[in-house]
């Protein structure tokens, strides 16, 4: 397939959907919906939701171009050996990591509040990688992975903005991999964080990506 030029700050950027994968980052029960990690951090979480919408629209496009789709998920495993004490014993939660919610155990792998929400379900064959940090190439296959499917792109959706997404970017981008966020299809419990963190990415000439949007993805695809 010929490159697709897709509109984008602080500079459009031009991509092969084949070497491309869009990696949505975390849409769990956990951080979207109430009763989850998030909400016992104190945050409102109804503000994610902002993102579902424009990620079904980019996904659907991603997915009609045939491009590999990758799904993660933030969470430990039951016996809680790869959740650092650091990560479960800061803060003042409602409940910490592991303990018992009303979607499971929170943050755990395997609860009902560690599945991706329904509305961004994979799709059969997509992979889901479940991963103990906030960013998606700490201790995953994500690396091996897209060295296998040469790509060379990504366009990173989810939640949160400034956490996970920004992670995940930066540990892209200081892998050679050309790094494009989604703005619309990324949230934060801060939409001030959100504004900044966008800002952060494309400043200074794309210091370590670019940002672009949802409809701007459907664009270049159509
Ligand atoms: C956080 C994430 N915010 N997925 N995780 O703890 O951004």
């Amino acid at each position: 397939m010929p490159e697709s030029l897709l509109a984008a700050e602080p500079a459009p950027i031009a991509f092969d959907p084949k070497r491309t994968a869009m990696v949505i980052i975390d849409m769990q029960r956990d951080f979207l919906e109430p009763g989850g990690f998030g909400e016992t951090l104190g945050n409102d979480v109804s503000l994610l939701q902002a993102a579902v919408g424009p990620c079904q629209a980019a996904l659907a496009a991603a997915r009609a171009a045939g491009m590999l789709v990758i799904h993660t998920r933030e969470g430990h495993r039951p016996d809680m050996m790869d959740a650092p004490p650091a990560k479960v014993e800061r803060g003042e939660p409602t409940a910490r990591i592991g303990c018992a919610g009303p979607m499971g155990r929170i943050l755990i792998r395997g609860e009902p509040g560690h599945d991706i929400i329904a509305e961004l379900a994979p799709a059969e064959g997509e992979p889901v990688l479940d991963k103990p940090g906030k960013g998606a190439f700490y201790q995953t296959d994500l690396e091996l992975m897209l060295k296998n499917r040469g790509i060379d792109t990504l366009l990173v959706c989810g939640v949160t903005t400034e956490v996970c997404v920004h992670t995940t970017i930066r540990e892209g981008n200081d892998r050679g991999y050309r790094c494009v966020a989604l703005a619309d299809c990324c949230a934060s419990y801060f939409p001030e964080f959100h504004r900044v963190g966008l800002e952060m990415i494309k400043a200074q000439g794309g210091i370590f990506g670019w940002v672009s949007s949802s409809s701007g993805l459907v664009a270049a695809l159509g």
